[in-house]
């Protein structure tokens, strides 16, 4: 008789498909998660200081797929030259809309005071993800540089699960290439699986939605949630092919695997942005 490989690990996932491969008397997910907390601003790398404004969807960027309702989170900070600022006062709840229908958002506005980087932090609360019944929290990662001026972007924070960047996620070019250490309350992770989405939807700051036409055509579906693997010591290297806001997510690596009698996986969120490269 004619059988399929299916791997049983692999559950339906109604609620959070970004993709779904129909063979007769089977359908399943060919996402294996594909969540990302965003911590969005357009621009990065800033010429000056000043006010900008932060939206925060719990998402599928690449997809323009399901917002997830999520909870207040956990912690929400601005790091910058190793002072942290507690940001969670300010957070407004908000919605956001995608393909898939809107959910709830959260957003900030947040002060970029003199040159040098800004470390955002948002560190979720634990969302049940009913498909999977797993709930996931995310320590997700934002930096914004100011004047191009280095100062915490390689900062380790000691976060339950962190990327630590060995590039500057601001200053990326199209074509260039994203290195990150995987690390768990500050060990690195070996092996770590990391999924990468492309914000393929512009994020519309004024009407908290995704743009409705993508930027790029992905040529397959293993190309909307990237999957790949950090090295035996927890390192990575993604080249960026294209210019725009890159998400990475590693897996369950934090060191808490349970909540509320259920499986619990910490993630680890960092935000790129490759810049075009120009001819004069
Ligand atoms: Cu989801």
């Amino acid at each position: 008789m004619f059988t399929i490989p299916f791997n049983p690990s692999q559950t339906f996932k109604s609620a959070c498909l970004t993709a779904v491969m129909t063979i007769p008397g089977l359908v399943f997910s060919s996402a294996a998660s594909a969540h990302f907390q965003m911590i969005y601003t357009p621009e990065l790398l800033k010429n000056r200081g000043g006010e900008i404004e932060l939206k925060m969807p719990f998402t599928h960027p690449a997809a323009n797929g399901h917002v997830m309702d999520i909870a207040t989170p956990e912690a929400f900070y601005q790091v910058r030259k190793g002072k942290k600022t507690d940001l969670l006062p300010q957070l407004e709840t908000s919605t956001w809309k995608s393909a898939d229908g809107e959910g709830v958002s959260y957003q900030s506005k947040a002060r970029l005071r003199g040159l040098g980087d800004n470390i955002f932090i948002l560190q979720s609360a634990p969302y049940l993800e009913q498909a999977e019944d797993i709930y996931i929290q995310q320590f997700a990662k934002t930096i914004v540089n100011v004047g191009s001026l280095p100062t915490d972007w390689d900062s380790e924070l000691g976060l339950s699960a962190e990327i630590v960047p060995l590039s500057k996620p601001y200053a990326l070019y199209e074509g260039g290439s994203f290195t990150g250490v995987v690390k768990s309350a500050g060990k690195p992770v070996p092996f770590a699986e990391i999924e990468v989405e492309y914000v393929n939807y512009q994020p519309e700051m004024k009407s908290n939605a995704f743009s409705s036409q993508p930027t790029i055509d992905p040529p397959a579906d293993a190309f909307i949630t990237m999957t790949i693997k950090a090295d035996a010591n927890g390192t990575f290297t993604f080249a960026l092919p294209k210019a725009g806001h890159w998400g990475f997510c590693a897996l369950g690596v934090g060191p808490k695997t349970e909540h509320k009698g259920k499986e619990l996986s910490q993630d680890a969120v960092i935000w790129v942005q490759a810049h075009p490269v120009t001819d004069l």
